[in-house]
């Protein structure tokens, strides 16, 4: 058990991760039909009856996962996480635990059981999202969580002993995942609060038992930690729970995020291509292509993975802005994939006009601001052998030969436009 929890079992466990960078997030379920907010339940603090017509109504007629998966793996993402049960703890799946799940309703479908088929067959990873929340199981705590939607409702105050019922479910939960839907390659829990962490969700024997099935999934910091704070992941002594990797969301931490010493550990935003995690109809909230490529080379830049958030609608169908999008952003990944895959951030500090990713020798220069005459190189005077746009391989014009002429100051470019383009450096360096 031991050999698992090292900063080096965990660092062996991410490589596939830190090379993949980019991934899909699949936030789908009953909030789907309100499509006002995933967390609609808790923000109008409905009733169980009043959700319980969106479960009676669940249909999907239109999932087609082996559609989604040809998006994905077309949009350049390496792999994908599916919220299997979200915080109103109706479950995507057969759990053999509640009666509360995708099978049983109007779908009769093992929605989950798709999803990691269908993704596995496009040749991505698949990962899990599971809820430590849940809003719907009688021994969670209302009035001892602030967000459950019957926090204030004497009616449903419980016996917080029941609170362990809770956990044994959960635990059940994760085990059935575990078991039940082939190799996962990652588990994504969301998430601690206030003192809702760590033990608290009997953490340590849940880790022992996610190793003992399998051993090489790789998690998030969430055990113990949100979208906001760390936990123990960056420090000397993490926890058996601290995670894989750190989950800021809806952010790109500015100088990524290291650990005590300064040393770069795993990170993946989460973030939005929408502003909404679940379905919404609202066209006007999305994030262009442009946008998303350039959060992408952002986060490669600082050592971090991008993992783009999706909502498909009620019937199971991705909305055409997602669609369009994400074709457009496959496109650009299509020619200029090696400046992101297996690249991390560059030796060389960012520049004025873009971002630099690298990966061994192999310098990327993504260029975002036009430029009247060269663009200025900051210290890779004499340090490059030749430059290709990543696009076309065209050649492009470096200004003065560059192992000759000795610069006045750092090393100037003209480029024939300013694109993304690769900087193979000289091997002797
Ligand atoms: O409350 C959830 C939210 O609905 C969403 O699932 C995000 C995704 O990271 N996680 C929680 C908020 O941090």
């Amino acid at each position: 058990m031991k050999q698992h929890n090292t900063v080096e079992a965990s660092r062996e466990r991410t490589r596939w991760f830190q090379r993949d960078r980019f991934g899909m997030f699949i936030h789908w379920g009953l909030y789907s039909i309100p499509s006002r907010h995933e967390w609609v339940r808790s923000h109008e603090k409905m009733t169980v009856d009043q959700y319980q017509v969106y479960y009676d109504e669940f249909n999907p007629v239109d999932y087609k996962p082996k559609e989604w998966a040809r998006l994905a793996r077309e949009a350049g993402m390496k792999y994908a996480v599916l919220t299997s049960k979200h915080h109103d703890g109706f479950c995507l799946f057969d759990s053999k635990l509640t009666e509360y799940k995708s099978t049983n309703t109007l779908a009769g479908r093992d929605l989950v059981a798709e999803f990691v088929e269908a993704f596995r067959a496009e040749g991505l990873k698949v990962g899990l999202y599971y809820s430590l929340i849940d809003w719907h199981h009688e021994d969670y705590p209302a009035y001892g969580d602030r967000y459950h939607p019957m926090r204030d409702n004497e009616e449903y105050r419980r016996d917080p002993q029941n609170f362990h019922r809770y956990v044994d479910y959960m635990h059940g939960q994760v085990r059935e995942l575990l078991q039940n839907y082939g190799k996962l390659d990652l588990m994504w829990f969301d998430f601690s609060y206030d003192d809702m962490k760590g033990e608290k969700w009997r953490a340590s024997e849940l880790m022992e038992m996610i190793r003992s099935i399998q051993p090489h999934i790789i998690m998030d910091n969430r055990l113990e930690a949100n979208g906001e704070e760390l936990g123990s992941i960056f420090t000397k002594e993490p926890t058996s729970y601290a995670g894989d990797f750190a989950s800021p969301e809806q952010i790109i931490p500015p100088e990524g995020v290291v650990d005590t010493d300064g040393i770069p550990i795993p990170w993946e935003a989460c973030i939005t291509l929408n502003n909404n995690w679940g379905y919404t109809s609202a066209d006007h909230l999305y994030k262009s292509a442009r946008t998303v490529i350039r959060k992408l080379v952002e986060c490669v830049s600082k050592n971090g993975n991008m993992l783009l958030n999706i909502g498909p609608d009620a019937r199971g169908n991705i909305p055409k802005a997602t669609l369009d999008i994400l074709t457009e952003v496959g496109e650009w990944l299509n020619l200029n994939a090696e400046s992101i895959y297996g690249c991390g951030q560059s030796e060389f500090p960012k520049p004025d006009w873009g971002r630099f990713t690298q990966n061994g020798n192999q310098l990327y220069a993504h260029i975002y601001e036009e430029s009247i005459g060269p663009i200025h190189m900051p210290g890779l005077k004499g340090r490059v052998k030749k430059a290709r746009m990543l696009a076309d391989a065209s050649e492009v014009f470096l200004s003065n030969p560059w192992n000759t002429a000795m610069f006045p100051n750092d090393a100037f470019i003209s480029l024939a436009r300013p694109e993304h383009f690769s900087f193979p450096l000289p091997d002797d360096r």
